[in-house]
């Protein structure tokens, strides 16, 4: 069976990374099982994939790390399982998609929701979390926690693209979901597992699409273990 390392928080329960969660949602979409395995930072057992990230996908004598790259390992090992969710010119939106996702929502959700999640993490990690994200937004957690309506406001406005999007479609993939909403709702969950914030209003035009999201696969994403 496919074996995936996940991080996990202080509960091994508790899984929340978007990262993994798109590899997690592409293995439903492909119909492949998957057995996966809590991470905590700087554990050694991810060592032999020769860097210090997750998620990590063993399959077989296979093994891929980076999202991105495993989705795509996927989608060439497995082209017969389920529709192959980068076909073709599906391959070129969704990597406009991941790095609009890189480049300008998660950094903001990050700063949304990151003074939450070093509360969840496992109590090892503490001080590796707080410097390192500290050092990456140049300020102490509790003034990002200071600034999230801001923040939110933000999203708030980036999300206007989603919107005029899925006001038209079900999904970004059309009539079905692919891995463009996947890379998206990834994001969503992150929140979700680790928050009760929400990242947008009551009603918003969005609520549609992430309940059709949430329900995917038999309602894996809903019944995810959230915060503590
Ligand atoms: N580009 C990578 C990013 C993976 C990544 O940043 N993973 C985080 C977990 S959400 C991680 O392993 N962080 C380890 C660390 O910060 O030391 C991907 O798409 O898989």
């Amino acid at each position: 069976m496919i074996k995936m390392y996940d991080l996990a928080g202080a509960d091994p329960e508790h899984r929340f990374s978007p990262y993994c969660w798109r590899v997690r949602l592409a293995l439903a979409h492909k119909g492949l099982s998957v057995e996966t395995i809590p991470w905590r930072y700087h554990e050694e057992k991810i060592a032999f994939s020769g860097q210090g990230f997750v998620p990590v996908l063993v399959d077989g004598d296979i093994v891929v790390s980076d999202s991105w790259r495993i989705a795509r390992y996927l989608d060439e090992a497995y082209p017969k399982s389920k529709p192959p969710f980068t076909v073709a010119g599906s391959v070129a939106k969704s990597l406009f998609i991941k790095h609009w996702m890189g480049k300008v929502v998660h950094p903001v959700v990050s700063r949304v929701i990151i003074p939450e999640i070093i509360k969840q993490v496992h109590p090892l990690n503490r001080d590796y979390f707080r410097n390192t994200r500290e050092q990456r937004f140049g300020m102490r957690l509790e003034d990002l926690s200071a600034e999230r309506d801001k923040n939110l406001q933000s999203l708030h406005a980036s999300f206007e693209v989603l919107r005029a999007t899925l006001g038209e479609f079900q999904f970004l993939g059309g009539s079905e979901a692919d891995f463009s909403d996947y890379l998206v709702f990834a994001a969503f969950q992150w929140a979700r597992c680790v928050s009760q914030v929400k990242l947008f209003p009551e009603g918003d035009l969005l609520e549609p699409w992430l309940d059709r999201m949430l329900k995917m696969f038999d309602g894996m994403a809903q019944k995810a273990r959230r915060y503590t």
